[in-house]
């Protein structure tokens, strides 16, 4: 690629992305709303607020690849979940259909499956069930995506993250876990496939006890490498919440984003 755009790259994801594809693009464009430091090599730094078009515009002209990690990535009231992840999603498709349909990862998540249970396996075909409005915002985007593919062949890997952190630090990490090193696997692997067309897919190490299956998505060439696995005996002594009752935090995939009440 010439230039991939990193979205939320102050963040910890975004961060993660900014230091570690650095090889994948001639440069890298790098937005947030955040400070986002000093430019190294090959950096373009670009703070910006995604709700803003004209802006967004501007971030997206002349980049070959998006990696959409920007938005807000937690449950909050619904003004900053509307700025961010819904103007500022339509806001993205909008620039990528003006400036050349660049492929996009778009960052979804766990929470628009949140209140899926923990005792079914879902696929790609698995209806979405929102846990707030965090994850109805990414089932929002996730929606967008198809209509933009559709209507004008902007091909997006719509990646259900789970929980992407240096390490598991709880029981139910045991089943969402993605590695640092697997969800730089998988962006390498969306933008260097052939076809990637519009697929959901779930972001996931190799974790025996995982809940998605990702099998309509082998095209990709997507191998996680990593697995929460070696830390099962170390958090089942740990973590309070273990897999007996049946307290909505445990019983649905969102935990405890599945007991937050929603904020005006
Ligand atoms: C998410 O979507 C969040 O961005 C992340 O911070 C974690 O809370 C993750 O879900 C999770 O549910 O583990």
């Amino acid at each position: 690629m010439k230039r991939l755009l990193i979205t939320g790259a102050a963040g910890d994801l975004g961060t993660v992305c900014r230091n570690g594809l650095k090889d994948i693009a001639d440069k890298m464009r790098l937005t947030d709303i955040a400070d986002l430091g000093e430019a190294a090599p090959g950096e373009e730094l670009v703070q910006a607020d995604l709700g803003n078009i004209e802006a967004v515009e501007a971030l997206v002209e002349g980049c070959d690849g998006i990696v959409h990690m920007g938005g807000q990535s937690r449950e909050r009231p619904f003004e900053p979940v509307l700025n961010a992840n819904i103007r500022g999603v339509f806001n993205l498709y909008e620039a990528a259909r003006k400036f050349g349909a660049p492929r996009i990862v778009f960052a979804s998540s766990v929470h628009a499956v949140g209140f899926q249970r923990r005792d079914s396996k879902l696929d790609a075909g698995a209806v979405p069930m929102a846990d707030g409005l965090y994850g109805a915002s990414k089932v929002y985007g996730e929606q967008l995506a198809i209509a933009y593919h559709k209507k004008y062949g902007i091909e997006t890997a719509r990646v259900r993250i789970g929980s992407c952190f240096r390490e598991p630090t709880t029981q139910r990490h045991l089943s969402t876990w993605l590695s640092f090193d697997d969800l730089l696997r998988l962006v390498r692997a969306v933008f260097s496939a052939p076809y990637l067309g519009c697929p959901v897919i779930y972001g996931c190490s190799a974790n025996t006890a995982s809940w998605w299956d990702n099998s309509g998505a082998d095209y990709i060439g997507w191998r996680p490498q990593d697995s929460a696995d070696p830390w099962r005996k170390k958090l089942e002594t740990t973590d309070r919440t273990g897999p007996a009752t049946q307290d909505r935090e445990v019983l649905y995939q969102g935990g405890e984003f599945a007991v937050y009440d929603i904020e005006r």
